[in-house]
């Protein structure tokens, strides 16, 4: 541009109103300066909207009871209180990948059978009796159960039981909506039929054996339900051996039994036990993580603020957020992020 070299005077004004009559000029064939936006998109370290925050039980159960007033499962097909993250309000996000809400099914009722490109993972929080209906499994669910839901898979829940059933979903609907890729169907019957009882795809594929003809590649785990009463018990043997994680406590990681990999490619999950006044190491990573307390009582110093937490309460870290768990008691916390699509495309970072 030679606009300054005609203009009268050199000014720094002169210079900004060139600049600026240039960028509307381009900006009506769909162009933009990359130098007024680039310290934005390549920044030094990630930049989040996401905020650390904490969803109580006792508000949570108690609100959503509530909307077992105002709404059937049937009326909202599903029943779900979405756990917004305070820096993303409106955005039906708890991270910037991530989806995460808490669902109610009242006695009797059930939640319709559709199937969706949205992978979606189950951690049981309250209740007892209900299940979810995966692929032709019923799943039966209790507290502290981990049952996923992979792209495309049929599901429908119902509450055969007496108490009000409740659980966490946690759904990759950010991250689907992001690559525009949404697909989603209802079948013509409520419920699908069930050929598999409670807890086949566990003793089928993670008993040390597989079906024979089993495939050798699969993205997704093909167990539905990991049973906190099959994962509890591991958890004691690590930590009698003293293999606590310094940051993490005592922890195993869910995995596709058909490869060693992540449960679903969008999403991975941990379960950590934390002994009685563990006091953890500073940790970061670059995937925003949802936490959820199975059991114990402790706090989380997460950047410049602490959170106290209790059973069933959900919490979460934002994205390269430094982090440290205490346990007053005895602690088991449920752990999920997108940590996984991170790896595959080559993003995931960690440090102390
Ligand atoms: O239970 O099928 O929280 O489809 C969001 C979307 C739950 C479900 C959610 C869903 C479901
Ligand atoms: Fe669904």
């Amino acid at each position: 541009m030679a606009v300054a070299a005609t203009q009268p005077a050199n000014t720094k004004h002169n210079i900004e109103g060139a600049r600026q009559a240039y960028y509307d000029k381009i900006a009506k064939y769909h162009m933009t300066p990359l130098w007024e936006v680039l310290k934005g998109l390549v920044t030094p370290e990630p930049k989040t909207q996401c905020k650390p925050a904490l969803w109580k039980f006792k508000d949570a159960s108690r609100l959503m009871l509530e909307a077992g007033d105002v709404i059937t499962a049937e009326e909202a097909e599903r029943r779900v209180l979405v756990l917004e993250n305070p820096g993303m309000p409106g955005k039906s996000r708890i991270t910037n990948s991530l989806f995460a809400g808490i669902q109610l099914i009242l006695p009797g009722e059930i939640a319709e059978a559709h199937r969706h490109v949205s992978s979606a993972i189950r951690f049981v929080l309250d209740g007892e009796g209900a299940y979810t209906a995966v692929e032709g499994e019923k799943a039966m669910m209790q507290h502290g159960d981990f049952i996923i839901t992979a792209n495309w898979a049929p599901h429908d829940h119902g509450n055969p039981g007496k108490t009000p059933m409740m659980w966490l979903d946690v759904l990759d609907m950010p991250t689907v909506n992001h690559f525009e890729t949404s697909f989603a169907e209802h079948f013509d019957e409520k419920m699908q039929n069930t050929a598999h009882e409670d807890g086949d795809s566990f003793d089928r594929y993670a008993s040390g054996v597989l079906p024979d003809g089993a495939p050798a590649h699969l993205n997704r785990s093909p167990v539905i339900n990991y049973p906190y009463a099959k994962m509890r018990p591991i958890l004691e043997r690590l930590k009698k051996s003293g293999d606590i994680d310094k940051r993490h406590g005592a922890r195993v990681r869910y995995a596709n039994p058909i490869n060693g990999g992540p449960v679903l490619p969008t999403m991975g999950a941990f379960l950590s036990l934390l002994p009685a006044g563990f006091k953890g190491a500073p940790y970061r990573s670059t995937d925003g993580t949802i936490f959820c307390c199975a059991e114990g009582q402790g706090s989380s110093k997460i950047g410049d603020e602490t959170f106290e937490w209790g059973v069933n309460d959900v919490f979460i870290v934002p994205p390269w957020q430094r982090y440290a768990h205490n346990a007053a008691k005895e602690s088991v916390l449920f752990s999920i992020s997108d940590r996984p699509a991170q790896e595959a495309l080559g993003l995931w970072r960690e440090s102390n």
